[in-house]
């Protein structure tokens, strides 16, 4: 606790010798949240169309496109984060255009080191739900899961909110959640729904936190040395595994009684409700990857919770991280990983997952550098 204050204090005295004049700087405060999960129907091929060729769907991906009498098709039940303008949760909160790329994770939630979260996380789902930070500093009271650590009921609120039910959590910022001076000014970190992680997670339930180093900070907390920046979640979304399996085939398939409710890993109709995503869309669908030559362009990755193993990969430029050269990545489930792109080389340009099987299930997007 000494060694947190202390920090603290630190962060305020650079804060006062480097904020702008007028500015907040980088000094401590407390950001808060209205995130609800919500129940929506999600479209991951939201024209029909494989934009990656510029043309119709054909072969498997027809099956993967398409409802039928045993299978579900593009649209799913999901259940989805998403921001509300304040505690009444009767507003939507934009999203901003600079990221319209997030589709279906969750809100953006930014914050530089020394601060708090505060999410305020109401439940308009009929399943209990939770959120559960990874990163950042959290008591057993905004955990966001439970399990048999010995908590007293006073720190249980957290682990499942109800259905029409809210509940506040909170997060500090410490050192140990930003960035190390090898990662430059920002660390990410992701939230997720930790009552039954896999199925809560294939419902939909997850999305991305951004922490900013306080020294690197503009004064609404994005990081002074990046111009465009991007997350990217590889999900393997497993909708066999989601509490909306059984609404799913009695709402999209046509003859819902002739659906393999018991396939196996092995088999086609399994693999059909398997979706190989970017952010949730498949087949070229990913939109809003634009940017400008010479721009300091920053990209975060990560996987999802499934049996996950991808490998991101940009055509046309090459890109910083982990202190190497590179145009692929690798990401394990729920790993993050982070790289720096200075775009050079003006055009459309393919931005997929290497893993053969993962793009031909749809894993695969476009970004566009303007000069
Ligand atoms: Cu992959």
């Amino acid at each position: 606790m000494i060694a947190r204050s202390l920090s603290r204090a630190g962060l305020l005295l650079l804060g006062a010798a480097c904020a702008a004049p007028g500015g907040p700087g980088p000094i401590p405060q407390t950001r808060t949240y209205y995130i609800a999960a919500d129940e929506v129907n999600w479209d991951y091929i939201p024209t029909g169309l494989n934009q990656i060729r510029g043309d119709s769907l054909q072969g498997v991906e027809v099956l993967i496109g398409t409802s039928g009498s045993d299978r579900i098709g593009r649209v799913y039940r999901k259940a989805l984060y998403r921001e509300y303008t304040d505690s009444t949760f009767t507003t939507l909160k934009p999203r901003a255009p600079a990221w319209e790329h997030l589709g279906y994770l969750g809100p953006m939630i930014r914050a530089v080191v020394g601060d708090t979260i505060r999410v305020v996380f109401h439940n308009n789902a009929t399943q209990p739900y939770s959120v559960h930070p990874h990163g950042v500093f959290y008591d057993k009271a905004s955990e966001g899961a439970g399990y048999n650590d010995g908590s007293p009921t006073s720190d249980r609120g957290d682990d499942g909110v109800h259905p029409d039910s809210t509940y506040t959590y909170t997060w500090t910022v410490p050192e140990r959640a930003g960035p190390t001076k090898e990662q430059g000014s920002t660390a990410m970190w992701m939230y997720h729904s930790h009552v039954n992680e896999s199925k809560d997670v294939n419902a939909g339930l997850i999305g991305v936190m951004l922490i900013t180093d306080p020294l690197m900070a503009k004064a609404d907390g994005t990081p002074n040395d990046v111009d465009r920046e991007f997350v990217i979640s590889f999900s393997e979304i497993d909708e066999n595994d989601s509490w909306y399996f059984e609404h799913n085939i009695n709402t999209f398939a046509t003859d819902p009684a002739s659906v393999d409710r018991n396939a196996t890993f092995a088999e086609l109709s399994y693999n059909l409700n398997l979706r190989e995503t970017m952010n949730g869309y498949q087949y070229g669908h990913l939109p809003g990857l634009t940017m400008k030559v010479g721009e300091r362009v920053r990209w975060y990755t990560m996987g999802a919770t499934n049996f996950e193993m991808h490998a991101p990969h940009w055509h046309g430029q090459t890109l910083t991280s982990r202190g190497m050269r590179t145009d692929v990545l690798s990401l394990v489930a729920m790993e993050m990983a982070t790289a720096d792109m200075v775009p050079d080389n003006p055009g459309t340009w393919m931005f997929h997952c290497h893993v053969g099987f993962h793009f031909v299930f749809g894993m695969g997007g476009m970004f566009t550098v303007t000069e």
